[in-house]
């Protein structure tokens, strides 16, 4: 196990405090939340019962197989929790997420829940958002002109359609991700908007306003908690 894992799986092990017995809960995507599925297997066993919003097929096949059931977003009144990781986040609590390709569902299940706890190794922790390439859904139909329109504004270095086999990567929902490297994302909500007005965009992975605290795990066992709001 390297370190980063021996960090995910400790940030697992404390947000497993968060869950009670018998409620529903967003579950999102990524390593860091497959450690908390493997840490909740044990207690499945023991018979603690659990109901999962998940936010991919990969999570709902992961929570399915150690015997948590699986519900609908449409099928639940209220979602009082949601439990995921990310890519990059700031001192504020804005995201960067969807580097697994899951931003779509992800971005939903997190709209819906009262809140969103981010569970995440130190690496993930920066001052600006946009050393990662900011994932952007999109419509397959078009996506040159998207990507032509989003390198146009000039702020984007590089817009490159993710790839999987020597094949474009293709979502849960169907869609093409286009993975756009800006550096530095000076101000995440007005770019959030600019990409959401460009037609044959469908999600970005700018998470803001979203996550309401978060689980950060340091290599000597630390696990600090920030709260946004
Ligand atoms: C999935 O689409 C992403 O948003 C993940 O939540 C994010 O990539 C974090 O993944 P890891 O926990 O694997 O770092």
């Amino acid at each position: 196990m390297t370190e980063v894992d021996i960090i995910k799986r400790n940030v697992a092990r404390h947000a497993l405090d968060l869950i009670e017995p018998g409620m529903t809960i967003g579950l999102g995507t990524g390593s860091t939340v497959e450690w908390l599925i493997k840490e909740l297997a044990e207690r499945v066993a023991q018979g603690f019962v659990l109901t999962v919003v998940p936010t991919s097929l990969k999570t709902a096949e992961l929570v399915r197989k150690i015997g948590i059931s699986v519900v609908d977003l449409n099928d639940v009144d209220a979602l009082l929790l949601t439990i995921d990781g990310a890519d990059e986040i700031d001192p504020f609590g804005q995201l960067i997420k969807g580097g697994g390709g899951a931003l779509l569902q992800e971005k939903i299940v997190a709209a819906a829940s009262q809140e969103l706890i981010i569970i995440a190794d130190y690496t993930k922790h920066v001052t600006q958002l946009g050393q990662f390439p900011l994932p952007v859904e999109v419509i397959p139909f078009g996506y040159k002109n998207v990507a032509k329109r989003i390198l146009a504004s000039g702020e984007c270095k590089s817009c490159i359609l993710r790839e999987k086999a020597d094949a474009p990567f293709i979502t849960d929902h169907g869609h093409y991700i286009l993975d756009c490297n800006y550096e530095r994302i000076s101000n995440p909500m007005e770019l959030d908007l600019f990409l959401h007005n460009i037609p044959g965009v469908v999600e970005t992975g700018l998470f803001i306003h979203l996550a309401t605290r978060a689980l950060i795990g340091f290599p000597d066992g630390r696990v600090e908690e920030r709260k946004f709001r």
